[in-house]
């Protein structure tokens, strides 16, 4: 059986090796990934189907993978490169826009072969993200599969203000998820709450992403979901290059690279 810390080392030299987690500059999109367990039967995953949380259109870990055992989760924190870059300015930064439509193309092939490895090792596996019947409501903004509603439930990280997951190693990045039947022992939730590592749910003291966001989508009540999909598809700030590159919209993640949340939990 492949033990966690094995799984780790592999996704960690695949990170390092995978030559699509590469930008023409030579530098990295991702950094090492951050893992964490829980049991496909946990409880929580019923209650992602409420509506004040995701909705019935989410499918249990059950629902996708019938004798499902463990869900795996990662976060891949983006390199400092891609980060800093997007901390100035009103306009997104090109290695951001890389980092969300390139980065995406890694992380799908980063799922194949997490995959592929337990498969190797005589388990099975799938990807939601990978399978045909996955979904994104794009009307509703959900999905079928929330991968930080399910990086909440393994024990990585709580929601802010803007809606991002804020990890150990912060929010700027992208998240990822394998559902097996080999058995891990669950990662412990560290928190009490959905909200609980963002300043602003805690006393009210940041609210740093409401004057960051160049569209106005975040305000004391949260992110308005539409305000900023429009910002992505309708304003579309970076058309010219991310056609060049054939991206289908633009990126922003000006919330996502900010203190005190991008790159570690806030401190109180
Ligand atoms: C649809 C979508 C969008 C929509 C809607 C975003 C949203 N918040 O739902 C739009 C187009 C606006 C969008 C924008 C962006 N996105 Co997007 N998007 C998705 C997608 C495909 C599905 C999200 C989904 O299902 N949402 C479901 C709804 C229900 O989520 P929600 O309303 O935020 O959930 C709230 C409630 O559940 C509430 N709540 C109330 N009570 C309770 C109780 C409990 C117990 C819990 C858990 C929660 C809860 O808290 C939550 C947070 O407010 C995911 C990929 C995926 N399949 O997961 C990526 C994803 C969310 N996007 C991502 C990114 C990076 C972006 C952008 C930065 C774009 C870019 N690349 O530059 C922006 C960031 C916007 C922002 N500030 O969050 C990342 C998130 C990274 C992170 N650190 O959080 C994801 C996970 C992609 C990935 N694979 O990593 N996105
Ligand atoms: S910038 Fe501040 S208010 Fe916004 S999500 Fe991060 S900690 Fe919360
Ligand atoms: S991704 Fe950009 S437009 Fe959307 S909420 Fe964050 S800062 Fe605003």
């Amino acid at each position: 059986m492949i033990e966690k810390e094995e799984l780790l080392k592999k996704m960690s030299d695949f990170t390092m090796e995978e030559p699509l987690n590469y930008l023409e500059k030579g530098f990295r999109i991702f950094d090492f990934p951050l893992i964490g367990f829980c049991r496909a039967n946990d409880p929580i995953f019923k209650e992602m189907k409420k509506e004040h949380i995701i909705g019935s259109i989410f499918l249990s870990p059950e629902e996708w993978f019938p004798g499902a055992v463990t869900v795996i989760s990662y976060f891949l924190p983006f390199t400092a490169e891609v980060r800093c870059t997007n901390r100035s300015g009103e306009i997104t930064s090109v290695e951001w826009l890389h980092g969300s439509f390139k980065g995406e193309k890694f992380n799908l092939k980063l799922r194949r072969f997490i995959i592929q490895e337990l498969e190797a090792d005589g388990w099975r596996a799938l990807a939601p993200a990978l399978e045909s019947n996955y979904l994104i409501e794009h009307k509703m903004f959900r999905s079928n599969w929330s991968e930080r509603h399910v990086a909440y439930a393994e024990g990585l990280g709580t929601f802010g203000l803007n809606r991002g997951l804020i990890t150990e190693k912060g929010m700027s990045g992208r998240f990822g998820s394998i559902i097996t039947d080999i058995e891990y022992p669950p990662t412990v939730r560290k928190y009490n709450g959905p909200f609980e590592y963002c300043l602003n749910n805690r006393n009210g003291s940041c609210g740093a992403c409401i004057e960051r966001c160049p569209a106005g989508a975040i305000t004391e009540a949260g992110m308005e979901k539409a305000i900023c999909r429009s910002y992505l598809h309708v304003d579309d700030c970076l058309k010219e290059i991310r056609q060049k590159f054939g991206y289908p919209y633009s990126a922003c993640g000006k919330c996502q690279t900010i203190f005190p949340c991008e790159e570690e939990i806030p401190k109180f």
